[in-house]
């Protein structure tokens, strides 16, 4: 079973929510960096008050900020883990590619959650979450395309991309997932 696992994909995809799924099955981390900054602005921390207005307004958070809070959370651990919503630029992932060279954990499979904007934009709306209203939802869709999605041809080419029918349900996904696990 591979145990070093990243979930790329557009806002809405379900990343979040496969993640958490198969993190809970078989007690991997999950490391939600957006999860993870959110806690910061529910806490009012530092931290928290820096990223608070660029969250909201759906822009990525400053690159050296992101790699501080995965390099704390993964250097604790040894055991699987899966990485959902980082890396989301091509600096990222030259940062998590040195980060995982030193704890010598290296990815083995990056699951990318394939969807149409359409469906995105319904999930996220009905979600309702802070950042989830039309004008926020249409900035962190052009980014996701202009920054993210190159990410997709960079795992392809290292033979590391499972390519997921994200628009169905939450069941079948996940069965997708762990097929492609095994
Ligand atoms: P994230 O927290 O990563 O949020 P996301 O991309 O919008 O959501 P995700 O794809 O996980 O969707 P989910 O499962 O929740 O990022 C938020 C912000 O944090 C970013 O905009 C940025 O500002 C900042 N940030 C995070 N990481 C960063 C980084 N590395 N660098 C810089 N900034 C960073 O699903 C969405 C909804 O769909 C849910 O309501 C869910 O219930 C529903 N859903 C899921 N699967 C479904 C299905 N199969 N059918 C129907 N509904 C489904």
């Amino acid at each position: 079973m591979k145990k070093h696992l990243l979930f790329l994909g557009p806002p809405g995809a379900g990343k979040g929510t496969q993640a958490a799924l198969l993190s809970e099955a078989n007690s991997y981390l999950h490391l939600s960096t957006g999860e993870l900054l959110r806690k910061e602005i529910d806490l009012d921390t530092d931290l928290g008050k820096q990223v608070k207005d660029i969250m909201n307004k759906g822009e990525l958070v400053n690159d050296q900020l992101v790699l501080e809070i995965v390099k704390k959370n993964l250097d604790k651990y040894n055991k699987g883990w899966i990485l959902d919503g980082y890396p989301r630029n091509l600096s990222q992932v030259n940062s998590l590619s040195n980060v995982l060279r030193d704890i010598n954990q290296p990815l083995e499979i990056v699951f990318y959650l394939d969807i149409e904007d359409e469906v995105l934009i319904e999930r996220l709306l009905m979600r309702g979450r802070k950042d989830d209203n039309e004008e926020t939802i249409k900035t962190r869709l052009k980014i996701y395309k202009e920054t993210t999605e190159p990410l997709i041809e960079h795992y392809k080419s290292l033979s590391l991309l499972e390519n997921i029918n994200a628009d169905g349900d939450l069941k079948t996904i996940a069965a997708e997932i762990k097929q492609k696990m095994a």
